[in-house]
C-alpha cells in the first residue's frame, strides 16, 4: 500500500467529531432538514443558480414553493449545466451515496426515495455514511420556534449538542440572566457568536465561559446582507485586523477560544496567533473556504505551523444529508494534506502513528473541546 492509500485508510476510519453544524437533533421535528428538496435549496446553490440565470429575478424565486425553487435550481446547475462547484458536486456525491441517479432529468426518483424513508432510519444511515460520531448544533434561543422546543424540555438526541449562539442574544437587556437561563436550559458546549471585525464581547460572556468552563467561539469575517435581495445567500467576506484577538486571548488566559475566520487571507495570521496563545484553538475552514483546494491549502499551512494541534474543518451543515459529502470530500484534502506532510518526514510515519494522528485531527481534539 503506498503512503497516500495508508493516511486515506486512517482518515476515512477515524470518527468525525462537527464542532460546527446548523442541523438539528430529530427531537427537533421540522427543524431537522433532510432530503433532496432542503439539498437543493441550500443556499449556496441559491446564490450560484441566480448568478446561472441572471434573468431570474430573487424575488421571483423566492416567491415560488420548495419543490419549485428545488426544480430550478436542478435544472440551472444540474441539467442545463455540469455540478463542477463544490456545493453542487456535494448533491451529486450525496445522491450517488442512497444509490440515486446525479444525471438524472429530474427529480422524481430522488423524491419517491427520501418520501419512503423513516426520519429515525434515515439520521442513523446520514451519520454512518459520514463517519460522524457526534456534532455540535447551533442554537438560538431568541429564535421563537426553537425557544418552545426548549421551553417545552426537550432532550436532544445525545450525538447533537447544543452550542449557545450568541449573534441576537448578545443584544438582551439582561445579557447576565439570560446566559444563566439558557446555559442550565441547554447545557451548551461552547457559547459562539459570528462577527466581522473582532471586538471583546461583553464582560458577561468571559464571566459565563469561566464559571461554567465553556469555550467561546468566534467566527471572524462575515459581512452580513452584502446584497440583501438573496436573503441568507447574501452575506460576503472581508479581511480583518486579528490584533483585538491577540488581546483577548492575552487578557483572558483562563476562556479557551475557538476561532475561525472567513477570509483566507487571515488564514495564516490565525495560525501565528495560536502559536503564541494556547487558548485559541484555529478550527474549520469556514463557509467560501469550504472548498477541497482551500481545505487542502488550508490544512497544510496549519500542519505546517502549528502540528496536528487544530481541527482542519467542520461541515456548517444545515441539511442533515449533507454531512455524507462535506466530510467525504473534507477527508480527501486532509488526507491529502496530512500525505504531503508524512513525505517530507525523513523516516516514514507507522501505521500506528498516521492512525493518531488522524483520530486527533477528525475528531479527538474537537471531542476534548466539546466534551463529546
Ligand atoms: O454564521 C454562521 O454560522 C454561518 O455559517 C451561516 O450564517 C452561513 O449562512 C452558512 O451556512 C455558512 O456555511
Ligand atoms: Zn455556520
Amino acid at each position: 500500500m503506498t503512503l497516500a492509500e495508508r493516511v486515506a485508510r486512517a482518515v476515512d476510519a477515524a470518527p468525525v467529531v462537527d464542532l460546527h453544524t446548523h442541523l438539528f437533533a430529530p427531537q427537533f421535528g421540522a427543524m431537522n432538514l433532510w432530503g433532496v428538496d432542503e439539498l437543493l435549496t441550500y443556499h449556496y446553490l441559491v446564490a450560484e443558480t441566480l448568478r446561472a440565470e441572471p434573468k431570474l429575478a430573487p424575488e421571483a424565486f423566492f416567491a415560488r414553493d420548495k419543490a419549485a425553487q428545488a426544480d430550478l435550481v436542478w435544472d440551472a446547475l444540474f441539467v442545463r449545466r455540469s455540478p463542477l462547484s463544490e456545493a453542487a458536486a456535494g448533491v451529486a456525491t450525496v445522491l450517488a451515496a442512497f444509490g440515486l441517479d446525479p444525471a438524472a432529468r429530474d427529480l422524481r426518483e430522488a423524491r419517491a426515495f427520501f418520501a419512503a424513508r423513516r426520519v429515525e432510519q434515515h439520521v442513523e444511515d446520514v451519520l454512518r455514511l459520514a463517519g460522524v460520531s457526534a456534532l455540535a448544533m447551533t442554537n438560538d434561543p431568541t429564535d421563537p420556534e426553537e425557544r418552545a422546543l426548549w421551553e417545552a424540555g426537550l432532550a436532544p438526541d445525545p450525538r447533537f449538542h447544543a452550542a449557545l449562539r450568541l449573534d441576537r442574544l448578545i443584544a438582551a437587556q439582561d445579557l447576565r440572566a439570560e446566559l444563566t437561563r439558557w446555559i442550565a436550559r441547554m447545557r451548551p458546549r461552547y457559547l459562539a457568536i459570528s462577527v466581522n471585525e473582532v471586538s471583546a464581547p461583553p464582560r458577561a460572556v468571559l464571566d459565563a465561559c469561566r464559571e461554567h468552563d465553556l469555550p467561546f467561539a468566534m467566527m471572524i469575517g462575515v459581512r452580513r446582507a452584502v446584497n440583501p435581495r438573496l436573503g441568507v445567500a447574501g452575506d460576503g467576506v472581508s479581511a480583518v485586523d486579528l490584533t483585538p484577538l491577540e488581546r483577548l486571548a492575552a487578557e483572558n488566559p483562563d476562556v479557551r477560544f475557538l476561532v475561525t475566520t472567513l477570509a483566507r487571507e487571515n488564514t495564516h495570521t490565525l495560525c501565528v496567533v495560536a502559536r503564541k496563545f494556547a487558548n485559541v484553538l484555529p478550527f474549520g475552514c469556514w463557509w467560501f473556504m469550504n472548498n477541497p483546494s482551500l481545505i487542502e491549502e488550508t490544512t497544510m499551512m496549519r500542519l505546517e505551523m502549528l502540528g496536528p494541534t487544530f481541527v482542519p474543518q467542520h461541515s456548517d451543515a444545515r441539511v442533515l444529508d449533507q454531512l455524507i459529502y462535506k466530510w467525504r470530500h473534507s477527508r480527501r484534502s486532509i488526507a491529502s494534506a496530512l500525505t504531503r506532510r508524512y513525505g517530507a518526514m525523513p523516516v516514514p510515519p507507522t501505521d500506528a502513528q498516521i492512525e493518531r494522528d488522524a483520530r486527533a485531527l477528525l475528531g479527538g481534539i474537537a471531542g476534548e473541546w466539546l466534551k463529546a
